[in-house]
């Protein structure tokens, strides 16, 4: 077979995340998140004090997010359920029938138009009520997001077959570390590791629950990982043990506990050392029991992989920012010669793309990888750079596939839509779709990229 098709059954998807695309923020019962309650509060933590209040209103036109998905021919569609939309409070004790009932009528108008949902319960909108007694710094939300995954799985658990806990563990925990992220706390190095540790124990019970209750359904269960995907800036060993720390922080960091059911046992070194030295009893990295070990041990079916970006890395402590490296020492830069984008984090590096998957063959085996995310941001007029991107990327991706063995079998792009970019509000655009948020309506109209992945996509249903 011609290597410049992917392989029978691939899947070409799409993304979003529900507070960046529906709007419909306090629309028929739906609970504030601490998204809502974070750029209510302080509206200048995002440019030109945007927010996701109303967004690209999928909440009212998700059948024109169906259309164009449709349109284009992707496969699957990938979105997050808002904890506050379906129990306001947070708890099962009040469940909202208008939120369960909206993704109810989202998935069945994916299914009438055969496109396969992919389903994410966590992408960072946590009930602003659960943050008023600590958010994911205190276990007892761990129990409630069981709850939650319990009651999702219950309704739509017959119709979805793909899950996804939590979206980018590692950004959540950034927002109680220092990241970009709701709640905007600045714990770090205590913060971050705390929440991280619950995250992974609600994702560990909510597999085992799964397992339990729901595995006649047959769906199967990830988490969208993310982390650095790193190259080392010289071939010192000392630069070549960064790259390795480089992963198993951002990476391993999460995949290595429900894998191999604990923390990289470099992080635990490096974190358990500095703590001591600052002179505390106990490490910044909480320890699970052995109980814990056996319950988060072996928890994905699946392999959800966020790639956008690569970086240089070396050894050591820099006195620019010390709280940012201070546990990993590891210094990241980009290469010089990675083409810019419309945003300052992502410097264009297909090949890196090929990188992480290997390496998440050599540190996993051969767990069935779906790239989760991948895209282009510009302010909206290049769009032939995202087709660039986008060509080179499934390149590499099949490269993966066909030279390296990797068992990578689909991808869903980032994102379907123009919509809430975080902190860069609507001035950075990811969508393959453009939206036009002066009109009522949000008016979505391909782009050329799109019309790229329409032909893409055709081009690759006549692989027999
Ligand atoms: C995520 C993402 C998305 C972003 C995308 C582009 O899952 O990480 O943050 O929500 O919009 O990655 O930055």
């Amino acid at each position: 077979a011609s290597h410049t098709m992917f392989p029978k059954g691939f899947m070409f998807g799409a993304s979003t995340a529900a507070y960046q695309v529906e709007g419909g923020w306090n629309a028929d019962g739906k609970g504030v998140s601490i998204w809502d309650d974070l750029l209510h509060k302080y509206p200048e933590y995002v440019v030109y004090n945007m927010n996701g209040d109303v967004s690209d209103d999928s909440y009212h036109f998700y059948k024109d997010d169906v259309r164009v998905l449709k349109e284009i021919g992707f496969q699957t569609y990938r979105f997050s359920i808002a904890w506050p939309r379906v129990l306001p409070d947070g708890t099962t004790s009040n469940i909202n029938q208008a939120g369960i009932d909206y993704y109810m009528n989202l998935i069945d108008e994916l299914i009438a138009n055969g496109i396969e949902p992919v389903v994410a319960l966590y992408h960072w909108d946590l009930p602003v009520t659960l943050q008023k007694f600590g958010g994911w710094l205190n276990p007892k939300v761990v129990d409630l997001f069981v709850d939650y995954a319990d009651l999702m799985f219950k309704t739509y658990g017959d119709k979805v077959k793909w899950w996804i806990t939590i979206n980018e563990p590692e950004s959540v925990a950034g927002g109680y570390g220092g990241g970009d992220a709701a709640p905007a706390l600045n714990l770090f190095g205590t913060g971050d590791y705390l929440s991280g540790h619950n995250l992974l124990r609600a994702h560990g019970k909510t597999y085992r629950l799964y397992q339990k209750k729901y595995s006649h359904f047959g769906g199967k269960i990830s988490m969208a990982f993310c982390g650095a995907t790193c190259y080392p800036a010289s071939d010192s060993p000392e630069d070549i043990a960064a790259v390795d720390r480089c992963f198993q922080f951002s990476f391993g960091w999460f995949a290595h506990p429900v894998i191999k059911g604990d923390y990289p046992p470099v992080m635990r070194e490096y974190v358990d050392e500095n703590s001591m030295a600052e002179g505390r009893d106990v490490s910044r990295l909480p320890y699970f029991t052995e109980e814990e070990i056996q319950e988060i041990n072996g928890t994905v079916d699946w392999f959800g992989l966020n790639y956008y970006t690569s970086q240089m890395v070396k050894a050591g402590l820099t006195d620019m920012d010390p709280s940012l490296n201070r546990d990993s020492r590891i210094i990241k830069s980009f290469n010089s010669s990675w083409p810019t984008s419309g945003t300052n984090w992502l410097r264009v590096v297909p090949q890196g793309l090929r990188l992480i998957a290997t390496k998440v063959k050599e540190a996993y085996g051969d767990i069935p990888i779906m790239v989760t995310e991948n895209g282009y941001p510009d302010h909206g007029e290049h769009d032939d750079l995202r087709i660039g991107y986008f060509e080179t990327h499934l390149a590499e991706l099949r490269r993966a596939i066909y030279e390296d063995g990797c068992n990578i079998f689909g991808i869903c792009i980032w994102s379907i839509i123009d919509n809430f970019e975080w902190r860069n509000g609507y001035t950075v655009k990811f969508g393959v779709v453009n939206v036009d948020f002066n009109s009522p309506n949000r008016t979505r109209t391909l782009k050329n990229s799109g019309y790229w992945f329409q032909h893409y996509i055709a081009m690759h249903k006549l692989v027999e």
